[in-house]
């Protein structure tokens, strides 16, 4: 007999029906630090391996449907192997999602790609932007989603004005071929790989680019990108208000954007991060979140952690779906605060396992996806056909 009364079991199947969260390609490939990495003999080297795991974890949870691309990771040829991934989203089931950009690991950005003094070497990395918007076109991807690691080491070395003069103008040339309906996300990172600054180092940031760019680019928020200690459900409520929230990626860290697994060192932010686009859904603001994974599973078992990523990601968002929002909303007018904190981390301590297990079952999904994976043998096939190979695909430091 559930603990939960109809009303409450109601609200969460529509929660989690609601609820679809985009994995990474590179969550399948061989993934490190830059101290090096330790190769697993199921890990995908190729798209077509990426592919076929996102299908596997999409099969167990019921919950991811696209799968982010990184170009040249998995588009080595740009938009010359769109046909390709076409036909590897047919076969298996999975949509492209976000196109990642990738302005990081070519040498001729060791100064910088779009902030690059440069303007011949702008060029190129406009190019690359250009050309990974074509990309999303010719997959029906809506979003383009972009990390920027340009920035500097020392003092002095850049111009800091500059290089936003720079920014703002490839930018708004990069909004200029959107096609209606498609968005550019401007992610932001405090530090890493430059280590005195970023040129988008923080929302703030991010918000003035995407503004000046224009109507169809918006912020994304990684989790693990800012300071100990900042209040990341702030950030995420000041961009619900002023429309300019685009997506999530989401992961966990400890001390910097360390790409665990999200929920594993602090759940309780995440649950803060959901209740206020709950909060939002509820107050009819207008906003179309992205909902995306950005890890590396350097030690875990690649698809394992995928699945427990997902899982993690449906249980706190069921959480945060089931917080009384009316309630609150008087306590919060009384100022009774302890009342408030008590039924906002009340519903937090929440038990919803059964709930998600009920939810599965109903959808005809495995009761528990972890058991399943563990039960239907594809991690050890795949580790038979691709154990030989430790060929690592994504230098990913
Ligand atoms: C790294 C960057 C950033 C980016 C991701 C995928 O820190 O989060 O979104 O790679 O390119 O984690
Ligand atoms: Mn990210
Ligand atoms: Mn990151």
């Amino acid at each position: 007999m559930s603990q939960f009364n109809s009303a409450t079991t109601e609200r969460a199947m529509q929660a989690l029906d609601a609820f679809q969260i985009e994995i990474p390609s590179w969550g399948f490939a061989n993934t490190g630090t830059r101290f090096g990495k330790f190769v697993q003999p199921a890990a995908a080297s190729t798209l077509e391996e990426k592919f076929s795991d996102a299908a596997e974890v999409l099969r167990l949870t019921g919950a991811t449907p696209t799968m982010a691309l990184h170009v040249l990771w998995d588009l080595p040829n740009g938009k010359k192997d769109a046909a390709k991934v076409k036909e590897l989203e047919e076969k298996h089931g999975v949509r492209s999602g976000s196109i990642n950009p990738n302005l990081f690991q070519d040498q001729e950005y060791k100064y910088g790609s779009l902030c690059n003094p440069s303007a011949e070497i702008r060029a190129l990395a406009l190019a690359h932007m250009f050309d990974s918007v074509e990309i999303a076109t010719q997959l029906g991807s809506r979003d383009i989603s972009l990390w920027l690691p340009d920035g500097s080491n020392y003092p002095g070395t850049q111009s800091m004005r500059k290089r936003i003069e720079w920014l703002a103008e490839a930018l708004q040339a990069t909004h200029s071929k959107l096609k209606p309906g498609q968005r550019l996300l401007v992610e932001y990172k405090p530090f890493e790989p430059a280590f005195y600054h970023t040129d988008i180092a923080d929302w703030g940031m991010s918000a003035h680019l995407a503004r000046e760019a224009g109507p169809q680019a918006f912020v994304l928020v990684d989790t693990g990108h800012h300071y100990q200690g900042q209040n990341i459900e702030q950030i995420v409520a000041w961009l619900l208000h002023i429309g300019l929230l685009g997506g999530f990626h989401f992961n966990d860290r400890r001390y910097a954007d360390d790409d665990l697994t999200i929920g594993s060192i602090d759940p309780y932010q995440v649950f803060r991060i959901f209740h206020e686009l709950h909060a939002a859904k509820a107050d009819k603001l207008p906003h179309d979140v992205a909902y995306m994974i950005d890890q590396s599973h350097n030690l875990k078992g690649k698809i394992e952690a995928a699945v427990q990523t997902v899982s993690t990601a449906q249980e706190l968002w069921l959480k945060a779906a089931l917080v009384d929002r009316e309630e609150l909303g008087r306590l919060q007018e009384k100022c009774d605060l302890v009342a408030a904190e008590e039924l906002f981390r009340g519903t937090f301590w929440t038990d919803v396992r059964p709930l998600v297990v009920e939810w599965r079952v109903a959808r005809g999904l495995p009761a528990d996806p972890l058991k399943a994976l563990r039960k239907d043998g594809y991690v050890t096939r795949i580790e038979r056909e691709r154990g030989g190979r430790h060929s690592v695909v994504n230098s990913y430091a």
